[in-house]
C-alpha cells in the first residue's frame, strides 16, 4: 500500500514503513506522522505480521520536523493543531519497531529512530538533534532519550552545541546497534526481521513492554515538560528568526527574547 508521504509494504510476518518525501529530505510533516502511525498501529493489530522496519531513503530517514509547516504558528497554534500527537502514541505500541537509517536522522528524526527499539544504521548515517540553531529545543523525546542513550555530558554537549555525529560514534557511545555499509542496510534489517518474526510474538510482546516499563519510567512527565517547553518557545523571535533563517537559507542574527 502506498499513500502520499510512505510506501507501505507487507512481507512474510513483517512489514517495511518507507518514509517518502525525498525532495524534502523526509522532512515530518503532519502527513507523515499520521501515516507513519496509522501504518503502525496497522500492523500492531495485525495478526499476521510480527515487526515492522521504518526506513527512508539513501540520502535522509528524515532531516527533522518540517521547519516549513511550523514557523509561522505560535504557542497556542502548536498547542491546539498538536500535530505531533501521532508521534506520541508509539510508545505505546506492541510489536518490535526497527529503525534502518541512511543519511540524515536529525531533530524529530533522530527522535523517530530513538523511539524505535533496535537501531541498524548505514556507515554513512548523520544523527543530530540540531534545534538549538533554529531558536527551539527538541519536542519528540530528545531530551531525554537521547540523554538516556549517551549519557548526560555528551547529551548536553550534542543537544546544546547542535553538531551532528556520525554512525560510529553513535554505535561506539551507544545509540545504534549495528552499523553496516549502506548498500547492506535493508538486507540488515530483513535478516534480523525475519529472525524476530521466527520467534514466538506473545514472548516478543511481553519482552518489549518490559523493557520499555523499564525504561520508561518516568518518561511520560519529563515528556511532557518538554513538549511544553518546545510549544512555548514558539512564542519568542529566536524561533522565528531561527526558522527563517533556515528557509532562507542564512545565518540567524538572535535577540535573545
Ligand atoms: N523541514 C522542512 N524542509 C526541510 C527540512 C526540514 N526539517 N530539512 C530539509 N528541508 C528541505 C530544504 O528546505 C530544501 O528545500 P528547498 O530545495 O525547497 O530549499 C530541501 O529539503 C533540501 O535541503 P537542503 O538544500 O538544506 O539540503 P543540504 O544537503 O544542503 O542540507 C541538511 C541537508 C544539513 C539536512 C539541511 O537540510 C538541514 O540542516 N535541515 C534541517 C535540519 C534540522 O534543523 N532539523 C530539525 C528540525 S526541527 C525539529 O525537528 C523539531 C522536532 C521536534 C518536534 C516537536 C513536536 C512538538
Amino acid at each position: 500500500m502506498s499513500t502520499a508521504t510512505i510506501l507501505f509494504t507487507k512481507h512474510e510476518r513483517y512489514a517495511v514503513i518507507r518514509i517518502n518525501r525525498p525532495q524534502q529530505l523526509n522532512a515530518l510533516n503532519s502527513a507523515v506522522l499520521q501515516e507513519v502511525y496509522a501504518a503502525l498501529f496497522e500492523v500492531d493489530h495485525d495478526d499476521a505480521m510480527s515487526c515492522t522496519i521504518l526506513t527512508g531513503n539513501e540520502k535522509a530517514f528524515a532531516a527533522g520536523a518540517d521547519i516549513k509547516e511550523m514557523r509561522d504558528k505560535d504557542q497556542q497554534q502548536m498547542i491546539l493543531d498538536n500535530q505531533f500527537a501521532p508521534f506520541d502514541h508509539m510508545r505505546r505500541l506492541k510489536k518490535p519497531v526497527i529503525a534502518a537509517v541512511n543519511g540524515f536522522a536529525l531533530g524529530g528524526g533522530c527522535e523517530l529512530v530513538m523511539a524505535c527499539d533496535i537501531i541498524i544504521a548505514g556507515e554513512t548515517a548523520r544523527f543530530g538533534q540540531p534545534e538549538v540553531n533554529l531558536g527551539v529545543i527538541p519536542g519528540m523525546g530528545g531530551t531525554q532519550r537521547l540523554t538516556r542513550a549517551v549519557g548526560k555530558y555528551r547529551a548536553m554537549e550534542l543537544m546544546l552545541t547542535g553538531d551532528l555525529f556520525t554512525a560510529p560514534e553513535a554505535l561506539a557511545w551507544g545509540l545504534v546497534n549495528k552499523v553496516v555499509p549502506p548498500d547492506r542496510l535493508m538486507d540488515e534489517a530483513t535478516a534480523l526481521a525475519q529472525k524476530l518474526a521466527a520467534k514466538p510474538l506473545l514472548a516478543v510482546k511481553a519482552i518489549k513492554e518490559l523493557v520499555l516499563r523499564s525504561y520508561n519510567e518516568h518518561l511520560d512527565a519529563a515528556l511532557e515538560t518538554e513538549r511544553h517547553r518546545f510549544n512555548a518557545l514558539f512564542d519568542t523571535e529566536d524561533q522565528k528568526e531561527g526558522m527563517t533563517a533556515f528557509i532562507e537559507k542564512r545565518k540567524p542574527s538572535w535577540k535573545g527574547r
